[in-house]
């Protein structure tokens, strides 16, 4: 689904964070070391070939609700911006690390003049956040940090599942209506 929120296009889809040709970036779901791993971290790794890796190595490690960018290497998109989510209920308060996230990658996309941004599920993997309680606690204040962004035009929600794209639709869909 796609919709528009303050002149900013925002859509959930199902799909493959390593395959979205069309978006200045992405966010990797990473590790403290910024290493490759499972999930998120492992497709991007593999996708962007070990000159990630490498460019990683000094900016690591990072602590949870941190983000840190790097180029794209050979994902197709400019930038990768890596961000260490709460582990669910372990890293404390988990909605506050949360949140940091996803504002941390707005402000490091809007230093860059970054117009577009893909976002996995941030920490409802391997982390164990519950996707619904996710939405419920990042994204409001997101969306009013999108209300006066500068750069970022276009915001891609990419979701693994059906059933996960249908939750994040249901879930714009009422926060975002007009
Ligand atoms: N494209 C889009 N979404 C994906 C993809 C993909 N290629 N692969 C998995 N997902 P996770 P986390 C979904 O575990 O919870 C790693 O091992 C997945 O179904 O990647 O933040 C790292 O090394 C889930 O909904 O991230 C860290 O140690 C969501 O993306 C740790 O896991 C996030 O799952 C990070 O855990």
């Amino acid at each position: 689904m796609q919709t528009e929120y303050q002149g900013i296009i925002i859509e959930s889809v199902k799909g493959d964070i390593t395959k979205q040709d069309d978006l200045d970036s992405v966010v990797n779901a990473a590790n403290a070391q910024l290493l490759t791993g499972g999930g998120v971290a492992g497709a991007i790794h593999r996708a962007a070939g070990p000159g990630l890796e490498e460019a990683c190595k000094p900016l690591a490690p990072i602590s949870p609700g941190e983000a840190v960018i790097t180029e794209g290497f050979q994902m197709p998109n400019d930038y990768i911006i890596h961000c260490l989510g709460p582990v669910y209920g372990v890293d404390k308060p988990s909605d506050e690390l949360l949140r940091a996230c996803y504002l941390n990658t707005m402000q490091l996309a809007e230093d860059k003049e970054i117009a577009s941004i893909g976002f996995p599920a941030l920490s409802t993997g391997a982390f164990g956040y519950p996707l619904e309680e996710a939405l419920e606690d990042f994204m409001p204040p997101f969306l009013d940090r999108l209300s006066h962004a500068a750069s970022v035009q276009h915001i891609r929600f990419v979701l693994f599942s059906d059933q996960d794209a249908a939750v994040y639709e249901k879930y714009i869909e009422q926060a975002v209506s007009p």
